[in-house]
C-alpha cells in the first residue's frame, strides 16, 4: 500500500484493526517530503507511519512525537539559525539523529527505516519509495516579489516542505517536481511486494505529492498494472473538498480539478494504461462513474477508528470481489 502523510497512517490503522493478525501488510511509504535540516535528514511521511502506527504519534498535530517539547528548536531560533518555521520537537530530533548516523555510516534509507521500526513496531513492513535521493520540489514566483529582466515574476523552486510548512500552499504552485525523479529506483522490496499482493490499496494520501511522487519511482506503475492483484482507491476528496492538507493547491498545479471524480480519472482505470480497479468515494460523491472501474460509495470521514475500519473493510471487500 502506496503510503502518505497523515491521511495514510490514519487509514492504516483502520486497515490493521480489520485484518486477521497473520495478514502482511507492506507499506511503501513515499520520501519526496525528506528534507535535510540542522544536518539532519527529516522523513516526515515515514516518520508519521512509523509513530502512528508504533503509538508514538502526537494525535492532535497528524506528526512528531506526543509529549513533545521544542527546546532544541526555541535554542536554534535564538541563534538566529535558519529555518525556524519548521517544528523539529526534542523527541523527534532523536529519531533524525538515529536515521542521520546510519545513512552517514552508508545504511541505505530501507535499512534506517526496518532498524527506526524495530522500536516502535508498527506491525506492517514499512518500506520507502527508493533509497535514491528523490525530493520534491515546488517552482512559484519568488515570495520575497524578485523580477526577471523582462519583468515578469522570478520563478523559484522551493523545497515541498518550505512551500506546505512555511507558506502552507498558499503560493500557486506551477510546477510539482520530484528533483531526482528520472534516476530513483525503488527501494528493496518494494517491486517484490506489489508483484505478490493479494490487494494493493491506495489511501486517502494526496494523489499528487503522495500517491503521485511514489508512481515516479523507476518502475512502479508498470509494476502495479502488471501485478495480478486488484488495485482499489479510496478518494481523498469529499464533496469537492480535501478532507485535509492542501491536496487542493496540489491538485490544481497539476490541472485536476479536486473532486472524487477527477481523481479517479486521474489515476486512470488499470484497463485503459491508469491504475484503479475500484474506487472508493464519499456518499455525497455517489454520482461518480468512471468507466471501467467499480465506484463504490460510503461514508469516507475518518473520525474515528471504527468510522475507518468501515472504510478500511470496504476497500478490502472491494478489491476480494475485482480479484481474479
Ligand atoms: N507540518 C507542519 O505543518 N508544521 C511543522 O512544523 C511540521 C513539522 C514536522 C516535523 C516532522 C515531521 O515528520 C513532520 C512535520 N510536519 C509539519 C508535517 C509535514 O510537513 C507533513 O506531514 C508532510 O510532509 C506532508 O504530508
Amino acid at each position: 500500500m502506496p503510503a502518505g502523510g497523515i491521511g495514510g497512517a490514519r487509514f492504516l490503522q483502520g486497515l490493521l484493526a480489520q485484518v486477521e493478525s497473520d495478514t502482511e501488510i507492506t507499506v511503501i511509504g513515499n520520501t519526496g517530503d525528506d528534507i535535510w535540516l540542522h544536518g539532519l535528514r527529516v522523513c516526515p511521511d515515514l516518520d508519521t507511519v512509523m509513530y502512528t502506527l508504533g503509538g508514538g504519534i502526537s494525535v492532535e498535530r497528524g506528526w512528531g512525537r506526543e509529549g513533545e517539547t521544542f527546546t532544541v528548536k526555541d535554542e536554534l531560533a535564538a541563534y538566529g539559525v535558519e529555518p525556524t518555521w519548521f517544528g523539529l520537537g526534542d523527541r523527534d530530533i532523536a529519531t533524525h539523529l538515529v536515521r542521520t548516523r546510519m545513512l552517514q555510516a552508508g545504511y541505505p534509507l530501507s535499512a534506517v527505516t526496518e532498524a527506526l521500526c524495530t522500536r516502535w513496531q508498527p506491525g506492517v513492513r514499512l518500506l520507502p519509495m527508493t533509497d535514491d535521493r528523490a525530493e520534491t520540489h515546488v517552482i512559484v514566483d519568488d515570495p520575497d516579489g524578485a523580477v526577471a529582466d523582462d519583468g515578469s515574476p522570478q520563478r523559484r523552486a522551493l523545497h515541498f516542505q518550505e512551500w506546505w510548512v512555511r507558506y502552507r500552499a498558499s503560493l500557486p504552485a506551477h510546477e510539482i517536481v520530484l528533483v531526482g525523479g528520472d534516476e530513483a529506483g525503488p527501494a528493496p522490496g518494494v517491486l517484490e511486494a506489489i508483484a505478490t499482493a493479494d490487494a494493493i490499496i491506495l489511501p486517502p494520501s494526496n494523489p499528487v505529492v503522495s500517491i503521485g511522487t511514489i508512481l515516479q519511482v523507476r518502475g512502479l506503475r508498470d509494476a502495479l498494472r502488471d501485478s495480478g492483484a486488484p488495485v482499489v482507491g479510496v478518494s481523498p476528496i469529499i464533496g469537492g473538498r480535501p478532507v485535509r492538507g492542501m491536496a487542493d493547491a496540489c491538485l490544481s498545479a497539476i490541472g485536476v480539478e479536486t473532486s472524487a471524480q477527477a481523481v479517479g480519472e486521474h489515476y486512470g482505470s488499470r484497463q485503459h494504461g491508469g491504475l484503479l480497479d475500484g474506487w472508493l468515494v464519499d456518499s455525497v460523491d455517489d454520482e461518480v462513474a468512471i468507466p471501467d472501474v467499480i465506484v463504490e460509495a460510503l461514508p469516507l470521514l475518518m473520525s474515528d477508528p471504527e468510522s475507518t475500519g468501515r472504510i478500511a473493510a470496504a476497500a478490502l471487500h472491494l478489491a476480494e470481489r475485482l480479484r481474479p
